[in-house]
């Protein structure tokens, strides 16, 4: 696929469960801030007000049926299609950062490698809905299952936020998922894997290397 040639820039980040994107997401948004960039902080499934409607359908613990893996597979595709037309192009447009909380990569990872669905039917998909939209670059929190499932599950303790839909699937499910993760990390230079096990001021450092190339042009 081709790189978009919109003046803003596509940052997205990706990883498992509990990894880290949220908190890192945060620090990367002030960091650009403080270089005079105007950043758009989004996330997928999700971003408009139609799209966060399919994340809650997508995310629901329990519905009075089984979802299909098709069916989620298209929820995604779907509120993607209303994310990027309304929210990313337009701000890529406008010439700013947009940094995305997950985005095909993460259908890849979860739909692809962990339901076991067709890579032709994911990559049908993306060419339809993303058409030349690829990110300039994608960084990968990589962490050991255990590791980010123990983290969010603190949180889920402490109130902060409910167990999802995908977070009860079996441990077998999330080692496909980041499986996937490495081998599209593997295959693709636009990526750069990070080791989310470490503390998050050294993960963070690890970040601010991967933007400064970014802004320099090292990496695009
Ligand atoms: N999905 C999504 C698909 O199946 N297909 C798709 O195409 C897409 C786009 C979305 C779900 O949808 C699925 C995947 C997901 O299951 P989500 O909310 O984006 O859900 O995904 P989660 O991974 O569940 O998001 P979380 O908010 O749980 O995890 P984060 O954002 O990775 O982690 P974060 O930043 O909240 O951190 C978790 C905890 O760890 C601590 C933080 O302080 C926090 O308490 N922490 C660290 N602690 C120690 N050391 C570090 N280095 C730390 N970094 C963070």
């Amino acid at each position: 696929m081709k790189k978009h040639s919109y003046p803003g820039r596509f940052i997205t980040f990706e990883g498992g469960e509990g990894v880290g994107k949220s908190t890192n997401i945060a620090f990367v948004a002030d960091w650009l801030k403080e270089q005079g960039i105007t950043v758009v902080v989004t996330r997928e499934p999700g971003g408009t007000e139609i799209a966060e409607k399919i994340r809650n359908d997508l995310l629901k613990a329990h519905h009075s049926e089984d979802m299909t893996a098709m069916t989620e597979l298209l929820l995604v595709f779907a509120a993607r299609a209303q994310h990027i037309e309304k929210v990313i192009v337009p701000a890529l447009q406008r010439g700013e950062w947009v940094i995305c909380d997950r985005f095909s990569d993460s259908t890849m990872a979860y739909q692809g490698y962990g339901r076991e669905l067709p890579r032709a039917d994911i990559e049908l998909l993306t060419g339809l809905v993303q058409k030349d939209l690829q990110p300039d670059c994608t960084l990968l929190l990589d962490a050991p299952v255990a590791t980010g499932m123990a983290r969010a599950s603190r949180r889920a303790e402490q109130g902060i936020e409910q167990t999802d839909r995908f977070e009860l699937e079996k441990l077998s499910f999330f080692e496909k998922v980041r499986q996937g993760f490495l081998e599209l990390a593997a295959h693709s230079p636009r990526f750069h894997k990070l080791d989310a096990t470490q503390p998050l001021d050294k993960v963070q450092r690890d970040i601010e290397s991967v933007l400064k190339a970014v802004l320099s042009g090292d990496v695009t």
